[in-house]
């Protein structure tokens, strides 16, 4: 027998066995003749969450009793990916785990493929949200998430002819073992309605916000384990409700229909995710979702304050938040209002607090993503918070004349709000203001930030400007995608690099040892093979292991330039077409992922990739040698098989427009070489790896200022290239469209008479460059010395880093061992 405290936190086999067996009956309600493998995921996710489950009530009683410093760490997306791997990794249960299972007769792997992903993100910043995540409780900092809980996740994304079809994601509809509900957590969060300003009998001001809609915010929380340690954090998630006691009653007697509409207009809230990155929509239900899980965050954070103390004037000391992107930004308004209206704070003081508990990171440059929502929306929406944000604005300004008198211009830039043509506010100007700390997420992106986006505001405030270079999880992205590398790198250098990245630089010696070159080569071969039989499942394609794998995977958009990638591919393959016997490096290409749904040209560039495939995989003069793939629906789970397997990182977006990447950091990590622009975190990648390790072309961001200054002219380079002008012209003659000459002309015609995004001037340095790469794969013993190279050196991209840095510089939080685990 077993006591209470093994049941749910042991981890040998014979209590592993136990425990899921109690959960089948007892908390999934099957006998085993009947029980389906998903039951057994079910079963055995319950006896996971429970050994987290102990971690983090030590942990959250030791935060509570030491009164400690909290990280609230605000985002409208957290890209999770499946649970259930993950924290048998970092409970380091996952030998025992697979042991228990097969002497009950189960194959985990079989498991871990049941679990339905969380795909409650875009792409990179709610992925690096999810690695930040990991890396908080690795390093045992106190701190909380908070997002939306959407019933709809991203799309998964099929391929039906070469196109993009959207079809929804339902991953709760068979449950979600991993959450915990907490009806006992709801927040009221109004909407709409107006401001009636009264001096009550004290001669006081008084201004109170009386909204015409409310709906209610429930808490699910979803438990978050380090890597080691008995730490464990909370992500706490809002899901959207009605209030029957606000609307149904008193607005709605007698029209019960009516009242059920409301009911369903307020839950559809947290009904479904965006899924448009870098273009904004200025949709009211984005600006709802905003302000709806930012306003129940704000209101946890006080009432969690507010269970040690009794007042709010320290509430900065306690806690700090950090707004990922602009999305949580209405967050300045919304606690000035908490703090003056609910807790009758004066302005000043309330300001104070503010502006020291808010930070800000912004992960885009594009000026189609930079949030603005306009003055008559967000007043009809929002008008107390307007009217704040109009306060906030008018002080402001007031410092910034009599800083600069006379500079009207100054004014109107720093201003929040944008006054040509319809008014909108400037919502990465609120997050200025309103916080005490602004960060880019690597060192190219943030100096631009300082010079170039925000200039006026870094030369109001330099002192709040900081650069925090992003990182990624080397145990999502290295131990549980990649095992095989994993156990030979700790095989080499012990395993402490899983918690201390860095040590990874102990495998530099081990580049020039030929030995180990060849087990290198072993695993690498391997992990290929393991993806050309998915790649096989998905498409049908037969790839070769032995080819060069070149990939590239992340969203579709322009800026990130996939059809440059083609545009090589079909290089080649005229080359090929002219001389059969040409000598070409066999590759294949791998593309994946999504194209926001009415992004029509992203959704273009698909379609030309799966045609230019159907062609040149099926000539016969390329006789295999080329290979073009299409992995369909990119996520976290699908990103685990593809990075392992990658010969050649394309990390190719034009200079100044990739804020940073992280794809190219598990790419890289897992041992692929980088052809890459000097772009984002590509740079110090390259700085990191060194430039022999790394295949660099394309125009720098000061090359491609001055050619878009002198006026570019992409024809022009069309006629000077023959090569160009031949791929361009069979692009329109049906070629790869069966005939079909209307097909990619907008694709065409872009590039030719405008190429917004220089396209056709990185053209020939890039196909350059991918001639060295050819001639370099050829010499596999220098290709793995480069390959073991990338990974020792990779170690200042793990996500620890990147959280020490922000810990160090930024938030000033320091690690807490629970108590009893000492
Ligand atoms: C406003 C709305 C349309 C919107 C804009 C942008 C919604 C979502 C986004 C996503 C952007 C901000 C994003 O994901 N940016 C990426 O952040 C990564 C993490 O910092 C970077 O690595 C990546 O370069 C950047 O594009």
């Amino acid at each position: 027998t077993f006591t209470s405290n093994e049941i749910h936190g042991g981890t040998s086999t014979e209590v592993l066995k136990r425990s899921f067996l109690d959960n089948l009956s007892y908390r999934q309600a099957k006998f085993p003749a009947v029980a389906t493998t998903y039951d057994h995921y079910m079963a055995l996710a319950y006896t996971v969450r429970d050994r987290i489950m102990q971690h983090w009530l030590q942990s959250a009683s030791t935060y509570y009793e030491q009164s400690v410093r909290s990280l609230c760490y605000l985002s409208a997306e957290f890209l999770l990916g499946p649970h259930l791997g993950n924290n048998l990794v970092n409970l380091g249960m996952e030998s025992e785990t697979r042991q228990a299972m097969l002497e009950l007769g189960l194959d985990l792997d079989r498991l871990l493929a049941e679990e339905e992903e969380p795909g409650l993100g875009n792409g990179g910043l709610g992925r690096l949200a999810a690695c930040y995540l990991d890396s908080l409780a690795s390093l045992q900092i106190p701190a909380i998430g908070y997002g939306i809980r959407y019933e709809f996740g991203i799309f998964d994304q099929e391929l039906k002819d070469g196109w993009q079809v959207e079809r929804t994601d339902k991953w709760l509809r068979y449950g979600n073992p991993w959450e915990v509900a907490r009806p006992e957590i709801t927040f009221t969060v109004g909407f709409g309605g107006s401001v009636r300003e009264q001096v009550d009998s004290a001669g006081n001001y008084q201004v109170e916000w009386v909204p015409d809609r409310h709906v209610m915010g429930m808490a699910y929380d979803t438990l978050i384990g380090g890597y080691g340690v008995p730490t464990a954090n909370l992500l706490r998630l809002w899901q959207a409700q009605a209030s029957e006691s606000f609307d149904f009653q008193l607005f709605n007697v007698g029209d019960y229909q009516g009242a059920v509409l409301e009911k369903i207009a307020s839950e559809n809230i947290s009904k479904v995710l965006y899924p448009n990155d870098e273009a904004l929509q200025g949709k009211v239900l984005r600006l709802q979702q905003q302000y709806f899980f930012t306003s129940c965050a704000l209101q946890d954070m006080i009432r969690i304050y507010l269970q040690r103390s009794s007042q709010l004037g320290n509430l900065h000391e306690k806690f700090t938040v950090q707004l990922n992107d602009t999305h949580p930004a209405i967050g300045v308004a919304e606690l000035m209002r908490l703090l003056i209206d609910q807790h009758a704070m004066p302005w000043e003081l309330a300001w104070e607090i503010t502006r020291r508990t808010f930070a800000y990171t912004n992960h885009t440059l594009l000026p189609e993503a930079l949030e603005r929502w306009s003055v008559e929306l967000l007043g009809r929406l929002l008008p107390r918070h307007l009217q704040i944000i109009l306060e906030i604005n008018r002080r402001h300004l007031e410092g910034v004349r009599k800083r600069y008198p006379g500079d009207e211009e100054r004014a109107s830039r720093l201003s929040l709000i944008e006054e040509q043509g319809s008014r909108a506010v400037r919502m990465a100007h609120l997050a200025c203001v309103g916080s005490y700390s602004i960060n880019g997420v690597a060192e190219l992106h943030s100096r631009l930030l300082r010079d170039e986006v925000l200039r006026d505001f870094h030369d109001l405030t330099p002192e709040k400007f900081h650069n925090v270079t992003n990182g990624v999880t080397p145990r999502r992205f290295m131990l549980l995608a990649n095992p095989r590398l994993s156990a030979l790198i700790t095989h080499a250098i012990g395993d402490g690099w899983i918690r201390d990245l860095d040590q990874l630089h102990r495998l530099e010696p081990l580049a020039d040892d030929a030995a180990f070159r060849a087990e290198w080569r072993v695993v690498k071969r391997a992990v290929k093979e393991d993806l050309a039989e998915k790649v096989q499942q998905r498409t049908g394609i037969s790839v070769d292991p032995e080819s060069l794998f070149d990939v590239q995977v992340k969203r579709f958009h322009e800026y990130k330039r996939q059809h440059l990638n083609l545009l090589h591919i079909l290089s080649l393959y005229f080359q090929i077409k002219d001389n059969p016997a040409a000598d070409v490096t066999p590759r294949t290409f791998l593309f994946a992922g999504k194209a926001a749904p009415g992004y029509q040209m992203a959704k273009l560039i698909i379609k030309l990739i799966n045609s230019v495939g159907e062609v040149v995989n099926g000539d016969s003069d390329v006789n295999g040698r080329l290979r073009v793939a299409f992995f369909p629906d990119f996520n976290v789970k699908n990103g685990q098989w593809i990075y392992p397997a990658a010969d050649l990182s394309e990390q190719i977006s034009t200079a100044g427009k990739e804020a940073s990447g992280t794809g190219n950091m598990k790419l890289s990590m897992n041992g692929a070489l980088t052809i890459g622009t000097l772009d984002g975190a590509n740079i110090e990648i390259r700085d990191h790896v060194g430039p022999e390790n790394f295949f660099c072309f394309g125009m720098t961001v000061e090359e491609v200022a001055s050619l878009q200054a002198a006026g570019y002219d992409p024809g022009s380079l069309v006629r000077d290239n023959a090569d160009l002008s031949r791929i361009m012209h069979r692009l329109s003659d049906g070629t790869f469209s069966r005939g079909d000459t209307e097909l990619f002309r907008p694709l065409v015609e872009n590039l030719q008479y405008h190429d917004p995004f220089f396209v056709l001037a990185d053209f020939s340095s890039y196909v350059e460059r991918q001639r060295e790469v050819s001639a370099a794969f050829q010499d596999r013993e220098v290709w793995t010395q480069k390959s073991i190279l990338n990974v020792a050196r990779m170690g200042h991209f793990s996500s620890d880093r990147s959280i020490r840095d922000y810990c160090r510089e930024i938030w000033q939080i320091d690690a807490i061992q629970p108590n009893g685990f000492n």
